[in-house]
């Protein structure tokens, strides 16, 4: 069984959708604390080592975030707060101000069951951080010799898809799914298959997946 340490029902029903009844995703409702770091690997690993040390068992993490090319990056790793706060509508009137409308969606899931990783393409997190250390002192190792000279490792899945930001459109989806286009269709406009099949989640979770499925063999 694999824990999904999450409180957002479409990104669980993302993963259920793309990894299937065998990898038995199950929610935990575990309330990690969410550092402060301008990468979203460094936020994900932290949180999967913290859950996986709560429940003894293993663990993903998923962190994503809306990325704003003219905006600098902006939401980014602050995209949830934004949502909360502003709202996708404010997001869209300031991405309509430029020019340059193009944007991506980056999603990265952190696994972690508390034992090392043979070498893979994938990164490894090594390294526990404080609530006051970011990205630049992330610490990564692809082999388990790094690994065996740092903390809980933790393993990195990465997706990335580009678009645009338009005006909402669609009904589907979640999030900001309504304001980002994808060859001339917008998130929202797509069923969860047609979604996951380009999303950033689902190239996270297709790696992940395979991963997965070999390492429990
Ligand atoms: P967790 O409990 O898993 O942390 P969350 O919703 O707070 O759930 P994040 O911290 O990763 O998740 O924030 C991601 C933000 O980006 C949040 O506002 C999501 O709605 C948005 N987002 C992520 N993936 C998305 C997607 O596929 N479509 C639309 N919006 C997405």
């Amino acid at each position: 069984m694999l824990r999904f340490v999450t409180t957002n029902e479409g990104k669980l029903r993302e993963a259920r959708e793309y990894l299937g009844a065998e990898a038995e995703v199950r929610q935990l409702d575990f309330d990690t604390t969410e550092i402060q770091a301008d990468d979203i690997a460094t936020v994900a690993a932290h949180s999967a080592r913290e859950a996986y040390e709560h429940v003894d068992e293993p663990v993903i993490v998923e962190d994503s975030g809306l990325f704003v090319d003219a905006l600098a990056g902006f939401p980014g790793p602050y995209s949830a707060y934004v949502e909360d706060t502003l709202g996708i509508e404010r997001v869209w009137h300031l991405a309509e101000m430029e020019d340059d409308r193009s944007a991506s969606f980056r999603s990265v899931i952190a696994y972690c069951d508390g034992e090392g990783f043979a070498a893979s393409p994938e990164p490894v997190d090594t390294e526990r951080r404080g609530p006051d250390q970011g990205a630049d002192e992330r610490a990564t190792a692809t082999t388990d010799d790094q690994v065996a000279a740092g903390d809980i490792p933790v393993k990195l899945f990465e997706g990335y898809v580009p678009g645009e930001i338009v005006a909402p459109r669609g009904e589907g989806g979640f999030g900001y799914d309504p304001i980002f286009e994808h060859d001339g269709t917008t998130f929202a406009e797509m069923d969860a298959e047609e979604k996951n099949a380009v999303s950033h989640r689902g190239r996270a979770l297709a790696k992940f997946g395979e991963w997965y499925q070999a390492r429990t063999q």
